[in-house]
């Protein structure tokens, strides 16, 4: 597991991980940047899936993306903490993971999921983010590398700070 600042969509990995809305249909941040870069045929196969629920995840082709995959998973609106919020943003990972390992993908990008316009403390949602991943690959032995895919300088300090404390 590593954590690295970029550009989610200019990332040459098997599945990347879309933050999205229970309506799959598009909408600001990282979802906005994803579906621009894949082009509208994204859109097309969203329309097909029926939405998707908070702390569950969808699999779509990536298009003009260069990742094979998109997985679409809806995190949790931030609420004050009291609202399952954690472990609705635990399963978004763990779900995610789990499609990935189905489609054989053995790297993964994440974006740190709810912390813009859900508002998720950024710091809460790392340390959850770090705990699933790591708690998801002691259940199985499926080899996969895993990027924490920071926008902000900020974040990926957080990440690199918990990514070197051990488990
Ligand atoms: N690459 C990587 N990370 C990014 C990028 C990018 N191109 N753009 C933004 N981020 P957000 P949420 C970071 O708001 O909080 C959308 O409208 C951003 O800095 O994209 O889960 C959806 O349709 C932040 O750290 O997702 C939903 O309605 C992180 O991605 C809603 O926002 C998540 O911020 C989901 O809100």
């Amino acid at each position: 597991m590593k954590a690295i600042q970029s550009d989610i969509t200019t990332l040459h990995v098997d599945a990347l991980v879309n933050a999205a809305n229970r309506s799959l249909l598009g909408g600001g941040g990282v979802d906005r940047a994803i579906h621009r870069a894949a082009g509208p045929s994204l859109l097309e196969e969203c329309k097909k899936l029926g939405g998707c629920n908070t702390g569950e995840a969808k699999i779509t082709g990536a298009y003009d993306l260069p990742a094979k995959y998109v997985i679409h998973t809806v995190g949790p609106v931030w609420n004050g903490g009291t609202a399952n919020e954690p472990e609705l943003l635990y399963k978004c990972y763990t779900r995610s993971l789990s499609l990935a390992q189905k489609h054989k993908c053995t790297s993964i990008a994440f974006p740190c999921i709810s912390t813009g316009a859900y508002g998720y403390p950024p710091d809460k949602a790392a340390s959850i983010a770090v705990t699933a991943c790591r708690e998801f690959f002691t259940t199985t032995d499926y080899p996969a590398d895993i990027l924490f895919c920071c926008f902000s300088a900020n974040d990926l300090k957080m990440y690199e700070k918990l990514l070197n404390e051990p488990d």
